[in-house]
């Protein structure tokens, strides 16, 4: 059970009104009001989900205080408000994360005990919200709950796609995607705001006006107009009195079906309108790097974007402000390239709606704006072909073509003759089939321009931002990423936060540098075991949930090696499977070898349509078909793959974890969050020097982290000098073992050449030099297995990771934002 700050109903005011009131008499008559009220049930009748329902709304009830007051602080022109864009925020549960940052755990645990319900089956009724579908949406998240935190008014703009992330199903070893149904049984966390909305303009064209001042001004008529309303979120800070806003779009028709029609084609024509005007906030595209160039998802762009952007010149209107001053009251951060069209519409809206000369509206737009790039993957870097954004976009697609005009005037007096920088340089890509470059369009509006890992940054401004670096040295920043503890500690593993606290205090949780002092600790052999338990419980409860979903038995005292994330061919989930297989052979040469107890847990989710990541699946639930059930393994090695990777399924994952699988490719990954997660709950590192592995690894020491693999550096020089997967394969013995196994068919019986295109990436390409990196992976992870058998020394190492974490909380990533790149002060007081 958590105990925290706050977790008593003396902590708080309370007005006595049973609708704010935190003691249990006023908690449980607030729940069953909801159950009768709300709900409209009769308690005896209530079923879990009324319960559960019952108790998100009277916590709702309990945080709208803080967020009236925090909604004023919008009004304070003193204070610079963060405007978070993202197409993406994966929020993961509500309910859990709200009583532990409201510090009210144990007070409705009670509460609701009283009522004979169990708070946890009613934490685990709730569907979260899988509005990501990944890293940068997680992230998003993070950031939110840190802001809020940190006391720092804020608003995260995004989309309330009505399906999220697809849930992952596993039929016959292979995934199946299920729609993400979340919205099914009501969203309590949620209010629906129709007095604020937005028109938003697409398609049509453009014409010239003279304005009254015979000015020639552009005015966009467009072929079609749809609505944004708002849904509105709180979320609260930890313990810090301030809940910041998630303001997400739903797309509407602009008009409800007119029922006056005069004619049967023009209702039908209304019915159509309505459908099509839905569909833009419908779903969220289900692929994680590769951008993929369809007209909607570039509709859901702009449409959250132009709501978002029209939203803030509202609030500056009712701060009393100036439009002229909007980069004195926001800092808008873009989330990648996803929401860079704010570039071009908030020209667009000071130029053409506001009637602004260029260069004031091009100040203010560069001065707002800073831009973050989560990728070097060249398939993930956006572009549009521009016969598809000029007929949606068609005045954007004008004003980007003068703010290149203009850039490029700027790039050529600066380096007169040099044609080959400016068409490097270019927001439009004129090599062949023409397109807008988001990253570039992002580049020159923004004032900042950030890298989410040391490593991620560097390699950013030496390769695909080297021009943009050359050009305006002072914009680019690094930000390592962060995650917050209160998720990703005191809620997802209790235990381990209630020892440390024990230990150190709870200080910790919102400053964490002070998990320094547990290594004064980490050689106390009492301390050792009790940390030691905690880590055994996380695995028994996880091991009783992976034989619940896919009937797998596994140990709690073989070594947890854990491998959750996308499923992505630069993650090298299929080098963790040629480990496996190694250990494999070894057993099937000598039964009687030594191979140490492990149990193999892989989730994620593919793209629904990346074959090779749909068979690298089936690989790994074939290895597991055959591992598994071998007499000769005898249980020494046990693969699951857990099924539906999420927020939810991480909150049990990474507690149970004794060692976190980091093993990209170096230079591919851009920083890594679950590399942070695994560690601050006590798992050891084995990883590549690739994103924030090289912090982290910097952080909790070398003699703490299992290293392998070629650098970054190695990798581009391999490369250059012409790779040659297939010499690495004929020079390792134990790798051809191992590929030959797969090819010849041994892991799908009944179709031999099942895997066939995956062996033949590897020994034909091999783009992510998995055969290059084999053997020293190989060789790390024996060292990993002689540590383990040190279960003190071991232990020790894991003590010491959780103790030198604290850089990576979220909290130290958002104060550089807010210092660095926002320059936004916190909300003074408390
Ligand atoms: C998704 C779509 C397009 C571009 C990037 C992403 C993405 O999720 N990137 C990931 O962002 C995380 C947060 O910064 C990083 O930790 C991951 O390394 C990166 O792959």
């Amino acid at each position: 059970k958590l105990v925290h700050r706050g977790d008593s109903s003396s902590s708080r005011e309370t007005t006595g009104d049973i609708r704010r009131g935190m003691d249990c008499a006023d908690l449980k008559q607030a729940i069953i009001d909801h159950i009768n009220f709300t709900q409209a049930r009769l308690v005896s009748q209530a079923t879990l989900n009324d319960w559960y329902m019952a108790v998100a709304y009277a916590v709702r009830d309990r945080m709208l205080d803080d967020w009236h007051v925090s909604l004023g602080h919008l009004r304070n022109r003193s204070l610079k408000i963060v405007s978070y864009l993202s197409a993406e925020f994966l929020m993961g549960p509500h309910l859990g994360n709200n009583l532990v940052n409201l510090g009210i755990v144990e007070s409705v645990r009670r509460a609701v005990a009283e009522l004979g319900q169990n708070l946890d089956d009613l934490l685990r009724q709730e569907e979260e919200p899988g509005l990501g579908n990944g890293g940068l949406g997680r992230l998003a998240a993070c950031y939110l709950d840190s802001l809020a935190t940190l006391r720092v008014p804020a608003i995260g703009y995004g989309i309330r796609y009505e399906f999220g992330i697809f849930d992952q199903e596993i039929r016959d070893g292979w995934q199946v995607e299920i729609t993400d149904k979340w919205l099914r049984m009501g969203n309590p966390w949620e209010i629906c705001r129709p007095d604020i909305s937005y028109l938003v303009k697409l398609g049509g064209h453009t014409e010239q006006y003279s304005d009254e001042n015979d000015c020639l001004r552009v005015r966009w008529v467009p072929g079609k107009v749809i609505k944004g309303v708002a849904y509105d979120t709180p979320v609260a800070g930890y313990c810090s009195g301030v809940t910041d806003l998630l303001r997400l779009w739903k797309s509407e028709a602009v008009e409800s079906f007119n029922f006056q029609a005069f004619n049967l084609g023009d209702y039908y024509r209304a019915v159509d309108e309505k459908v099509s005007s839905e569909t833009i906030s419908k779903v969220l595209y289900p692929n994680d790097e590769p951008q993929i160039g369809k007209q909607l998802r570039l509709a859901q762009q702009y449409f959250f974007v132009s709501c978002s952007l029209q939203d803030m010149l509202r609030i500056q209107r009712l701060r009393g402000e100036n439009i002229g001053d909007l980069a004195g009251s926001f800092a808008v951060q873009l989330n990648d390239t996803h929401p860079s069209i704010a570039v071009a519409e908030l020209m667009r809206l000071l130029v053409d709606e506001q009637m602004m000369e260029w260069e004031p509206a091009w100040e203010i737009t560069c001065n707002v704006m800073a831009y973050t790039n989560h990728t070097l993957l060249p398939e993930a870097l956006e572009k549009w072909p521009l016969p598809l954004f000029s007929a949606m976009l068609p005045r954007h697609l004008e004003i980007i073509f003068e703010i290149n005009r203009r850039f490029l005037d700027q790039v050529r007096s600066a380096s007169p003759g040099d044609d080959g920088l400016a068409a490097r340089l270019s927001i439009i890509d004129e090599g062949g089939e023409r397109y807008v470059r988001m990253a570039h369009l992002a580049s020159v509006g923004s004032h900042a321009i950030n890298g989410v890992a040391a490593l991620h940054t560097e390699l950013l401004k030496e390769t695909v931002l080297k021009d943009f670096h050359d050009l305006y040295p002072e914009r680019f920043h690094n930000v390592t990423n962060g995650v917050t503890p209160r998720r990703w500690v005191l809620l997802s593993n209790p235990a381990l936060a209630r020892l440390i606290s024990g230990k150190i205090g709870e200080g910790w949780v919102t400053r964490p540098e002070e998990l320094r002092a547990l290594e004064k600790f980490a050689g106390q052999p009492a301390f050792q075991k009790s940390w030691r338990k905690v880590k055994l419980e996380n695995k028994s409860i996880l091991a009783a949930v992976i034989r619940e979903r896919t009937g797998i038995q596994v140990d709690p005292a073989s070594l947890f090696d854990v491998l959750v994330k996308r499923i992505h061919e630069y993650k090298r989930q299929h080098l963790k499977v040629l480990h496996i297989i190694t250990l494999f052979n070894r057993i099937k040469a000598d039964p009687k070898s030594e191979v140490r107890s492990r149990t193999f847990i892989f989730g994620g989710k593919a793209a629904p349509g990346y074959h090779m990541a749909k068979l690298i699946i089936k690989l790994i639930t074939s290895v597991g078909e055959v591992v598994n059930n071998d007499p000769d393994v005898a249980g020494r090695l046990k693969v699951v793959f857990f099924p539906d990777f999420n927020v939810t399924n991480g909150q049990l994952v990474y507690p149970a974890a004794d060692l976190s699988e980091q093993i990209s490719t170096a230079g591919k990954e851009a920083s890594g969050t679950g590399n942070m997660k695994f560690s601050l709950n006590g798992a050891l590192t084995i990883g590549t020097l690739d994103g924030a592995n090289v912090e982290i690894r910097q952080e909790v020491g070398e003699e703490n982290f299992f290293l392998f693999g070629h650098t970054a550096a190695e990798v581009q020089e391999l490369k250059s000098r012409g790779y040659d997967p297939r010499s690495w394969y004929e020079g390792n013995a134990p790798l051809r073992a191992v590929i030959d196994r797969i090819a010849a068919g041994d892991f799908s019986p009944g179709d031999r050449n099942l895997f066939q295109p995956l062996v033949d990436q590897l020994l034909g390409h091999d783009d992510y030099l998995l055969l290059a990196d084999y053997q020293a992976y190989m060789d790390c992870q024996d060292r990993v297995d002689a540590a383990f058998r040190d279960r003190d020394a071991w232990t020790e190492m894991s003590i010491l990771n959780v103790a030198r974490m604290g850089m990576f909380s979220s909290d130290r990533a958002i104060r550089e934002y807010c210092e660095n790149i926002w320059h936004a002060p916190p909300i003074p007081g408390d």
